[in-house]
């Protein structure tokens, strides 16, 4: 028998064999993660676990995934619930002003504590929004759905286990075996040939466009490890000769508390994929649509944190409107200096950050609540740097409503909101902590 946690754990190992085989300069990726985080437990053994244990953080991933339809996501969250991961966040990233994104998106992951230490695999899940006129006229809007229509991307069968998976808390040995065989197939890159003119159409529009609406299967876009210092992974992957994107997207490197999440990648590398060309014939060419991101986990934010926060960005963006990569980190560095505390306790005096608390010999021990989500700015930047154009797109027009609420009915499921789960977990170690010392839970931070 496997239960909901071991197929979680067992799946996030199988698709990561898989893309390792496809991508082999993942393997790179994973090597080096794992150095820089041993590394970094050496030189601050008293330190380094306070954000999670070495054996957690080394195993940890998250991947990318992109999908058409309405129908494609409640079949993709359907085998998500099989693993015991759940649709957290709502991410619009249409608004983005550099690069024409015509997607939403959520993330599944586990949502307690306990599943999260199991295993903590999640991805993030993008979903085409092809009634927005600003990308998508009528006329093309009717081709693509049409084209999404007509594919299957998780099979009748696979979906069948999942469900029951769900309904069970896991599936005995040979079904949860061809649960997992199906479930990786579908994010395999497929051989099959690529119709060059209408991939072409819909790139001119958006990259992301051509590779969820272009071809007729989705596949595992990347895989990210996380590590415990990106700077020092950002250096040894550029002197191992891999070209990293310019910036580490998020907060700077400083030296107070990291908060919410860094991450930065390196360029997709051009992967043989064959092509139909207008005439019928059959040939080989490449696309690059796949890239490595690692990521640095940092203390999740309360609501005031999230919107300083933002405020921060902000203030960045107007010391530093597009500057290089160098000038935009020391903006950063100024701007966290003035505004953010310095240590964990500034954070939860201000009410900035979530923290755990544990009743210990009389006193209340604090220890930060890391941060499972992801950053929609981010996210934009980690997309936008991977793609060779920018697209285009129509401002003039007005863009289609999507919400949570639309992803929710969209999926029949319940969308978590990230902060809600934060705090519950917060208060939840406050009411044990205040029960052990007798008395009664008060509002810390
Ligand atoms: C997702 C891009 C965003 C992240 O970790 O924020 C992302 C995609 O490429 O499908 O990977
Ligand atoms: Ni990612």
């Amino acid at each position: 028998m496997y239960d909901t946690h071991q197929l979680r754990a067992a799946f996030a190992r199988s698709l990561s064999a898989m893309y390792g085989h496809e991508v082999p300069a993942y393997h790179t990726l994973v090597d080096t993660s794992t150095a820089v985080n041993a590394d970094f437990v050496a030189a601050h053994p008293d330190t380094a676990e306070r954000l999670g244990r070495i054996d957690r953080v080394t195993a940890e991933r998250h991947g990318a995934i992109r999908v058409g339809t309405a129908r494609e996501l409640a079949r993709v969250a359907q085998l998500f619930a099989a693993l015991g991961m759940e649709p957290v966040g709502f991410y619009d990233l249409r608004g983005d002003a550099a690069t024409s994104l015509p997607i939403v998106s959520t993330a599944f992951r586990p949502t307690t504590k306990e599943a999260l230490a199991i295993n903590p695999f999640r991805v993030f899940t993008s979903v085409l929004v092809t009634d927005d006129r600003r990308y998508f006229d009528a006329n093309l809007q009717e081709e693509l759905d049409a084209f999404l229509a007509g594919r299957e991307l998780f099979g009748d069968d696979v979906v069948a286990l999942a469900a029951k998976a769900e309904a069970d808390g896991g599936l005995e040995d040979a079904e949860a075996e061809r649960f997992l065989r199906l479930a990786t197939a579908c994010f395999e890159l497929s051989s099959e040939p690529v119709d060059r003119a209408w991939y072409t159409r819909l790139a001119r529009i958006s990259g992301v466009a051509a590779d969820i609406g272009g071809v007729r299967a989705t596949h595992i876009n990347h895989l990210t490890p996380r590590v415990l210092d990106i700077d020092d992974l950002y250096a040894r992957m550029t002197d191992q000769g891999i070209a990293m994107i310019d910036e580490i997207q998020g907060p700077p490197r400083w030296e107070g508390p990291d908060v919410l999440l860094r991450q930065t990648s390196f360029k997709a590398l051009a992967e043989r994929r064959r092509f139909r060309e207008p005439d019928g014939s059959i040939v080989d060419g490449t696309l690059s649509v796949r890239f490595g991101e690692v990521e640095q986990r940092g203390i999740a934010l309360t609501q005031a944190g999230r919107d300083l926060y933002d405020r921060m960005i902000v203030e960045v963006d107007a010391l530093a409107p597009a500057a290089a990569s160098v000038e935009r980190e020391e903006a950063k560095l100024a701007v966290w200096r003035a505004h953010l505390p310095t240590d964990e306790q500034g954070l939860a005096d201000a009410g900035l950050a979530f923290f755990e608390y544990e009743a210990v010999g009389g006193e209340l021990v604090r220890t930060p609540i890391v941060y499972e989500d992801f950053l929609p700015r981010s996210a934009a930047g980690i997309f936008a740097s991977n793609l060779d154009h920018a697209g285009s797109r129509d401002v003039t027009r007005e863009g289609s409503h999507r919400d949570e609420a639309w992803l929710a009915e969209a999926m029949g499921r319940t969308v978590h909101d990230p902060m809600a789960l934060y705090a519950a977990q917060q208060q939840a170690s406050l009411d044990a902590a205040a029960a052990a010392l007798g008395v009664r839970a008060g509002v810390v931070g």
